[in-house]
This record gives structure tokens, C-alpha cells and sequence, in this order.
């Protein structure tokens, strides 16, 4: 057992309170890691809010970063003093996992979201009593967290330098994005693109449209400040949606665009999206819709076209590969997303939170108090 601090949720109408908790004994393939910095992500707050079938009370955060302080006798993907980033768990043995596809896990379920590990072993213990844990994985907003050896990056050493702070954030919103746009959709160089939403996967999108070569490259929202960002990052031109932004895309791509990316999940904005596709173009889902809605889709167009409609978990996102790109990337200025953090100290973690749903800030950043 190890002593730790952790945010506990009790749902939407209780603050996150910071408590003691103890974490379990680590199995061979789990690491225990001291964690430096998680970011905050909007699935954070959908399981907060009951959206998500995750149990509560329960231990969240699924953007940590930190520093390994032990491993169990079969880890291999990083030592005690390594310095790793974490994204989401996954099995390992699926079709999915075996294709390299591991954000369509068949399992993910009981490896991320059961509160449980998928053996049904609790990881947290709160007052001699279970609480949800195992998170994505991880459940990171605590000062210590179990992990997986399949959900754990190591920094390269390339990036010694990068705080961990920075680097957090990487395990799902900003990897969602990029891996949207470079793997799921596969963008073209020269090919337009619009994204729809400007938020943490949507800027990403569009840092990763500008790596890929895309042209134009077309940032829709409703806020002008996040349509300043999306252009300081790559976007060539930003229409407010509340603006005629379809009608001037029109005029822009007359001959339809190559790539429709939606982060809004907002079933209005996705189906005039799809009419914005030129011939054999594609349209990736990545935004958390209404479980009841139902698109509407012109089949003619959608055959006649060649067009492809993708749903995308995560962004295709092979983890070990993927995320240290992404970390080369950013090292060479090329995913410059410094910009969108905005950090917060662990216990000001419901401030944090408002930041976010506010729209003040992009991505907020918990930072654990050092032991
Ligand atoms: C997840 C969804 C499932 C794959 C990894 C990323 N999104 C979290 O917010
Ligand atoms: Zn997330």
C-alpha cells in the first residue's frame, strides 16, 4: 500500500475534494508513478456529469505525466527516475489491439472505465474501502497513480528539458486532434481542410492540417478570441460560425473541400459539413453528440461522391509511436501548443475546472505538489 492525495468525484453537484487515499500493491505489468502535472479534458467532466458510464464516487484525470518510482518484475517500458507521459489502457490481445488500433479496443471498457482493473482488483483504497480508480488507465488527478505498462510513454531524451507540465496534455485531447488529421483521415498536402470547434482536439487538428500541408486550412467557432488562436496556429482563414461561416467556405472552396473535421458533435453543424465535401472527400466525427441523435446524410451524395464519413476514437492513436512524435513535433515548433495551457496548483482544481467551462482557457493543467 502507498499513501497518496487524491481529487475524489462525487458528481456534478460536489466539489472534487482532495483526500487521503492508498494505493494498491502493483501487479508485474503496472508502474507506480508520482504524478507531476495532468491536464483536464472535457471527458473528465462528461463522467463528472453522469454522461459516461462510469461509477462515482471515482478517482478521474487521464493526462498525467510524472515520474516512475517503481514497476512490477515484468515492465519493460520504462525503469524507476524515468520521466513518462500516460494515455488511455487497452488490452493488448483484441483484433483492434493487434492491428495497432488500440483506441477501438474491444476491452476498453473494463481497462479504463470500470473503476476496477479488468481483473476486478480495486488500485484505490479510500478509508479501507474501494473507490473508483483505474481511470483511462490511470486516474491522475492525485499525487500518485497506477498505470499499465500499454499507457505509458517514456520521454525521450530528446525532450530532458520539456516540463512536465507541458508535456501532460499530450495523452488525449492534443493526440486525439493531430492523430485525426495525420492518421485517422490521412490529410493530403494541398487539399483544403475545415475544422469545426476550436477547443484542445480542434487546435491540434489544425497544427497537425499545417504539418500535413493542407490548403486552406479553414477554423470554424464561435468565439473570436479562439478563432485568434486557431490562426496564430496554422489555420489561414477563421470564420465565426455565427457568421455565415458555410456560406463563405463555399466561396472559398468552390469546388467543395477535401476534409471536414467536427469536434462540436453537434448533429446541424456535422450534416453541413458533409455537404462541404468535394468529390471522394472525408469527413472525421470526433465530437461528443446527443446519444440520441441520428444524421441524415444525402445517400446520392454520399455514393455518387465517392465521399467517406469516419468516426474517430482518440485519433488512431498507436501510443508509444504516436505520442513521441508528437513530442518531436513540438520540439522542433512544429505542435506549438504551449499556448493553450494555462496551469493550475492541484488544489485549486475546481478553479481549474471553470476556466475550462467557461471557454477562458483551453487546456488547464494541474500541478501536484512536489513531496
Ligand atoms: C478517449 C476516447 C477513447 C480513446 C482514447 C481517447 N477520449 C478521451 O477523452
Ligand atoms: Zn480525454
Amino acid at each position: 500500500m502507498t499513501h497518496a492525495h487524491a481529487a475524489i468525484c462525487r458528481g456534478h453537484d460536489a466539489p472534487f475534494a482532495i483526500e487521503p487515499v492508498e494505493l494498491a500493491a502493483l501487479q508485474p505489468d503496472e508502474l507506480r508513478i508520482r504524478i507531476v502535472a495532468c491536464g483536464i479534458c472535457h471527458t473528465d467532466l462528461a463522467v463528472r456529469d453522469g454522461q459516461l458510464p462510469v461509477e462515482l464516487p471515482a478517482v478521474l484525470g487521464h493526462e498525467g505525466a510524472g515520474i516512475v518510482e517503481e514497476v512490477g518484475s515484468a515492465v519493460t517500458a520504462a525503469k524507476p527516475g524515468d520521466r513518462v507521459v500516460m494515455s488511455f489502457n487497452s488490452c493488448g490481445e483484441c483484433p483492434s489491439c493487434d492491428a495497432d488500433a488500440p483506441t477501438y479496443c474491444y476491452n476498453f471498457f473494463p481497462h479504463n472505465w470500470s473503476g476496477r482493473r479488468a481483473d476486478g482488483s480495486p488500485t484505490i483504497m479510500r478509508e479501507g474501502e474501494p473507490v473508483g480508480g483505474n481511470f483511462f488507465g490511470q486516474s491522475s488527478f492525485a499525487t500518485h497513480a497506477i498505470a499499465h505498462q500499454r499507457n505509458v510513454v517514456r520521454v525521450p531524451d530528446a525532450a530532458a528539458d520539456l516540463p512536465l507540465e507541458r508535456l501532460a496534455p499530450i495523452g488525449c485531447g492534443l493526440m486525439t486532434g493531430a492523430g485525426a488529421v495525420l492518421r485517422s483521415m490521412k490529410v493530403r498536402e494541398g487539399l483544403p481542410i475545415v475544422v469545426f470547434g476550436a477547443g484542445t482536439v480542434g487546435m491540434a487538428a489544425i497544427m497537425a492540417a499545417k504539418v500535413a500541408g493542407a490548403d486552406p486550412i479553414i477554423a470554424v467557432d464561435m468565439h473570436d478570441s479562439r478563432l485568434a488562436t486557431a490562426r496564430e496556429l496554422g489555420a489561414t482563414h477563421a470564420f465565426n460560425a455565427k457568421d455565415g461561416a458555410i456560406d463563405k467556405i463555399k466561396q472559398l472552396c468552390p469546388r467543395g473541400v477535401g476534409y471536414v473535421f467536427d469536434t462540436t458533435g453537434v448533429k446541424s453543424v456535422i450534416e453541413d459539413g458533409f455537404d462541404l465535401l468535394a468529390p471522394k472527400g472525408v469527413m472525421g466525427i470526433v465530437g461528443a453528440s446527443d446519444p440520441a441523435d441520428m444524421l441524415s446524410l444525402n445517400e446520392a451524395a454520399f455514393m455518387g461522391s465517392g465521399r467517406t464519413v469516419m468516426g474517430i476514437l482518440g485519433g488512431d492513436s498507436d501510443i508509444a509511436p504516436f505520442l513521441t512524435e508528437l513530442i518531436e513535433l513540438h520540439l522542433a515548433g512544429r505542435f506549438p501548443y504551449e499556448t493553450l495551457i494555462e496551469t493550475f496548483d492541484f488544489a485549486d482544481i475546481d478553479k481549474a475546472i471553470e476556466a475550462s467551462e467557461s471557454g477562458r482557457v483551453v487546456k488547464p493543467v494541474l500541478v501536484m505538489p512536489a513531496d
